[in-house]
């Protein structure tokens, strides 16, 4: 049980921060998105020692808990446990859902990557809060990432799972707003906040989609 009642607004505009994706100043990456108006961030390290990701948990944690966004750590529960995050973000390949439940008890907020529709069905009943779904569209930011999904797969995965979720792989302002009409309440993103011109205005643009298409949807009655 997450301890944010608005989770599918905090979910908005998910920024996977990773370090090793870029050259850039990191921690001034993080004051851009947040600046910007990234509603939530997570810490993606996959190299990284477990003392130099809990220094930089800390770090991020105060950052994003001045800006009014939530962190997250990915794959790191012992990391996400440590630097009190607000929550942990596992996939297939990481503690299941169960194990890391009893070990962040009932209040962290638990993310989860189903690799494919048996894993969204089941993914509530293991205790998880919200999915994380995708590669939508082609990514370079995940080397071992699955095929694309689609927007028609996406939206059965999302119905499927019953869960707030995020889409994720490949979105970038031009495609953002079709992630949110299949269903989706929110975005997660790499590149197209770290890799961007501007990072700020690029975080500004991918929220202004977000809120204009949820606007869309619920003025639809969806
Ligand atoms: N999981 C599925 S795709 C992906 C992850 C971590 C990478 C997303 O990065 P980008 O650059 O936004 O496609
Ligand atoms: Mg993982």
């Amino acid at each position: 049980m997450t301890a944010f009642p608005d989770l599918r607004e905090r979910l908005a505009v998910y920024y996977v921060a990773d370090p090793e994706q870029t050259e850039r100043d990191f921690l001034a990456l993080v004051a851009a998105a947040l600046s910007g108006g990234a509603t939530s961030l997570q810490l993606r390290a996959k190299h990284m020692s477990g003392r130099e990701m809990y220094d930089l948990a800390l770090r991020l944690r105060d950052r994003c808990a001045a800006a009014g966004a939530l962190f997250f750590v990915n794959d790191r529960v012992d990391v996400a446990i440590a630097s009190s995050a607000d929550g942990v973000h596992v996939g297939v390949h990481d503690l299941p859902l169960l194990a890391t439940r009893r070990l962040i008890g009932p209040d962290m907020t638990l993310g989860y990557s189903p690799l494919n529709m048996d894993d969204a069905i089941a993914a509530k009943a293991g205790g998880a809060d919200f999915v994380g779904l995708g590669p939508v569209f082609g990514t370079v930011s995940k080397s071992d990432a699955q095929p694309k999904l689609g927007l028609s797969a996406l939206a059965e995965q999302i119905q499927a799972a019953r869960l707030p979720s995020v889409g994720i792989g490949g979105i970038d302002i031009d495609n953002a707003a079709s992630v949110i009409r299949a269903g989706a309440d929110g975005i997660a993103v790499i590149s197209a906040i770290q890799h961007a011109d501007h990072p700020q205005q690029a975080t500004e643009s991918l929220l202004l989609a977000v809120q204009r298409a949820k606007a869309d949807r619920a003025s639809q009655g969806q």
